[in-house]
């Protein structure tokens, strides 16, 4: 059935709900397709709201009875909810809803994946367990019973008591239903302790299937970093008397910060060398992190409405950013997190689907858990840090947790928190939450008299607006000497009009300029710069993140003239790169990322910034034709590097041990080009790890010879489901443009295809989006197949859905042809009877209808 009426909600319409919980009992009798879920729920007047209607939300719920302080009563029942007549003052409300967990193929609210219960009522699920006001700011301590015959019955808080088919636990803290969980089925837990630095000791938990307890080891020791690092450097301790974390197989996103009970994708959380990959690691480590990071930032200190989500969701991506960046090189997460920011969130913010980091309107909330909230939202404040300085940064976060713990709170006492911690006004700074869009910073220099003087003008592209405020914009900046030295101690410029001049007087010599150092604020900088003083930056720039930058800047020049004029790419970036290669001084996972190249779709953006309709197929050539040229001319280096970075001994996954690895799989991405893929046979055929295996079989599909290797794999892993996703994911994303729909057409055929599984569905049809030019091939395949696929998935699943068509935010920047295409398929997916709120919505933002 069609959702009602889409409604917009307004950031300007907030009120307070009127009435207070005091606490909520609930019981749960599980069964598949009747389980009933009881509730108590104690009410009370709520002194700072002005009254109003008693409403509860609740969809898709059979309720079968109600009570008020033991009275039966009949509410008025809606698609969304009821309503009911209450006592003026405090009451207990009951009721008894049932509901069908296995036939929950949403896979939000109460649902089943593989035999066993789950939930995930983030943003709005807990209404479809029960009646209950569901909104961030109505916080109640929760006292759950669950009845069941699953050996494995779990909820938030701490267990209370325990018996055959039963178990109850009580979560004293105060929070709002999206952080309810419940788990039951027949698991295993690997289990650890941590003893809090007030000496408290907390049981850790990891719940896997059986036969998966042997993949936890990394999960459970990033957690423990992770406790210990946010004591450390936020004095954060962790609450309660145990920790669980379960890993689920069928789940819409990564993870998800339930208070006390962490449910996680299992992709990221089982782990092991065999198994999974390097960059898996590195992703298990931040998401546990992340969601770990959330206790303090998102579950004590919650958000006051869904407009708020930045405020958990920013602040808990910079945290996490930074522990990852502590565990590991701040240089290479960096670089990771800036490639990431203008991939995803540089390219929403460019197209129709750009909003600000605090939206003020939504149709579908689900729709915003976007690249601007989470890793804008993040920039923001990284940028904020960078404007008071470490230690005021410090203050004001201790400022933040003291004044608001046990709050939902707001963009604005978070930012008041900083404004009376640092003694500033950051009235001008809210824009970075307030205004969407990437300011454009056009930078021009000019030099006499022993100044140099940097002109900044800023301005911005936002779709649809052009009432562009100035932003304060903080670039740290340092001017480079001829000799490679830095000419005086790096300072942040902050500019704060639409234009401005920064002088540096009293040089000897001209320097180079090194701008916007470390990424300091989410901004594309416009400026001329020959490729000379790119070249030198290359190779002398002190800052690690500019450093590459500017390599990627030549990569970019090369590459758009050999897209727009068919031009070769000349000695001047080659002999850099090659240089840059040979250096030992230099980190080998920087020099893997520094040997990388601007992706298709980051080239497309590049092109269409300039002006040019970006050909994908274009590029796509001459991206290739790139990869070979520099494969010819490194070739003596790539070899080295290929057989100096083969560490001896048993993989491990730190951080020291991948950036070697990084560094050998990027030189055999090259040299697979000109050896017919003889290495990557030889290390398909001996690898002992995931990481190995799969970028050399990654490299046989790059060349074409890739048949044996894929049914070997195939035959080796068929009984592990994370490994086979890969398996499949591969194949669509390393297909040549002409075959990508093809191939992904016939794995959808593919026994093993499950689409009703999110990973698996994302391995097959989201690999196809991010082949950019397999996606965009002109005869429009790819088009059809994936709009078929969503037409197929919405009915099922439609955040999932709603999700995958941000494939297409990009559709302005083609040609006429591959723009009718595309708007043909979007139409044909709008117009679908009973289309989800969440698909709706996204489709018709797309299109600008
Ligand atoms: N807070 C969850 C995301 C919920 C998404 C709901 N559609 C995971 C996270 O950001 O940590
Ligand atoms: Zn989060």
């Amino acid at each position: 059935m069609r959702d009602a009426a889409p409604q917009t909600i307004y950031l300007k319409d907030y009120t307070p709900f009127p009435w207070q919980i005091e606490w909520v009992k609930l019981t749960f009798k599980l069964a598949p397709t009747g389980t009933r879920v009881l509730s108590e729920i104690r009410f009370a007047p709520n002194p700072d709201a002005d009254g109003g209607e008693f409403f509860l939300h609740g969809e898709q719920l059979a309720l079968t009875s109600s009570t008020i302080d033991g009275i039966a009563v009949s509410p008025t029942l809606t698609d969304e909810g009821l309503t009911c007549d209450v006592p003026d003052g405090a009451f207990t409300w009951t009721a008894e809803v049932e509901i069908a967990p296995e036939k929950n193929t949403a896979l939000e609210g109460l649902y089943m994946s593989n035999g066993m219960y789950c939930t995930q009522c983030e943003a709005e699920g807990f209404r479809k367990i029960t009646y209950y006001p569901d909104r961030p700011d109505v916080m109640a301590p929760f006292t759950v019973r669950i009845e069941g015959n699953a050996p494995v019955l779990l909820s938030n808080g701490n267990p209370t008591g325990q018996g055959d088919g039963w178990a109850e636990w009580h979560d004293p803290w105060p929070k709002p239903a999206y952080l309810f969980a419940l788990v039951a089925g027949d698991l295993t837990a690997v289990t650890d302790s941590f003893t809090t630095a007030s000496g408290m000791s907390v049981t850790l938990n990891i719940w896997v299937r059986h036969g998966d307890q042997g993949k936890c080891d990394y999960a459970m020791d990033a957690l423990k970093r992770s406790m210990r690092w946010d004591e450390k450097v936020y004095g954060r301790e962790y609450d309660l008397d145990v920790f669980n974390i379960v890993a689920v197989d069928d789940f819409n996103m990564g993870a998800m910060e339930n208070k006390g009970l962490n449910i996680f994708n299992s992709k990221y959380v089982l782990a092991s060398p065999k198994t999974a990959t390097d960059r898996d690691y590195e992703f298990i480590e931040a998401i546990i992190a992340h969601e770990y990071f959330h206790n303090w930032t998102g579950n004590r200190i919650t958000c006051r409405d869904w407009f708020q989500l930045c405020l958990k969701e920013g602040l808990t991506v910079y945290r996490d950013q930074q522990f990852s960046g502590d565990m590991r090189s701040h240089a290479v997460k960096r670089i990771d997190d800036v490639v990431m920011l203008r991939a995803r969130q540089f390219r929403e913010d460019a197209g129709p689907l750009a909003h600000p980091v605090r939206p003020s309107s939504y149709i579908e909330i689900n729709n915003f858990y976007t690249a601007t909230v989470y890793e804008k939202g993040a920039e923001v404040i990284g940028m904020l840090r960078t404007l008071v300085g470490a230690e005021g940064y410090k203050t004001a976060l201790d400022l933040y947790f003291e004044r608001h713990d046990g709050d939902a709170a707001t963009i604005e006492d978070f930012r008041k928190c900083f404004e009376d911690a640092c003694d500033i006004d950051l009235t001008q700074f809210a824009l970075w939450w307030h205004d969407p869009g990437t300011p454009r910073v056009t930078v021009t220099e000019a030099w006499a008299d022993g100044t140099l003087s940097l002109h900044l003008k800023q301005s911005t592209q936002a779709a649809g607006r052009d009432d562009y405020n100035p932003r304060i914009i903080p670039l740290v900046t340092a001017l480079i000497a001829p000799d490679g030295s830095e000419a005086m101690e790096q300072v942040v410029v902050k500019l704060t009009e639409a234009e401005h001049t920064v002088r540096f007087p009293m040089l000897t010599e001209r320097p180079i300029v090194s701008i916007n150092r470390g990424f300091s604020a989410p901004v594309i900088i416009e400026r001329d710069s020959s490729t000379e003083e790119r070249a030198f930056l290359l190779a002398h720039d002190t800052d690690p993140f500019n450093r590459w930058e500017a390599g990627r800047a030549l990569a970019k020049d090369v590459l758009t003239r050999m897209v727009t004029d068919g031009d070769q790419p000349g000695p001047a970036y080659l002999n850099a790169l090659d240089q840059m290669a040979r250096d030992d001084r230099l980190d080998p996972s920087f020099r893997a990322l520094a040997l990388g190249l601007p992706s298709d779709d980051d080239m497309a953006q590049t092109l269409a910034d300039s002006g040019i309709t970006p050909d994908p197929t274009r590029i796509y050539t001459a991206r290739l034709s790139l990869r070979k040229k520099v494969a010819e001319h490194l070739e003596p280096a790539l070899a080295e590097l290929y057989t100096a970075m083969d560490r001896p001994g048993p993989y491990t996954p730190d951080a020291k041990a991948a950036g070697c690895r990084a560094l050998r799989l990027k030189a055999l991405g090259y040299l697979s080009l000109l050896d017919g893929g003889k290495r990557a046979q030889k290390q398909f055929d001996t690898a002992d790890n995931m990481t190995e295996q799969l970028s050399a079989l990654a490299c046989l599909i790059d060349i074409g010879t890739a048949d044996e290797a894929l049914a070997a794999f195939a035959r080796q892993w068929s009984s592990d489901r994370l490994v086979m996703d890969k398996w499949f994911a591969l194949q669509v994303a390393g297909a040549t443009p002409a075959d990508a729909a093809t191939i992904a057409k016939s794995l959808t055929e593919h026994p093993d295809f499950d689409w009703k599984n999110p990973n698996r569905f994302r391995s097959v049809i989201g690999a196809l989006t991010t082949n950019a030019a397999g996606f965009h091939d002109p005869s429009g395949a790819s088009y059809s197949l994936i709009i078929d696929w969503l037409i197929t998935l919405d009915a099922l699943n439609h955040q999932t859905t709603a999700r995958m068509t941000t494939a297409f935010e990009t559709w302005r920047r083609y040609d006429a042809d591959r723009q009718g295409l595309i708007r043909e398929n979007l139409e044909r997916l709008a117009a679908k009877s009973d289309l989800s709120r969440d698909v709706t919505e996204m489709v018709s933002r797309i299109l600008g209808t």
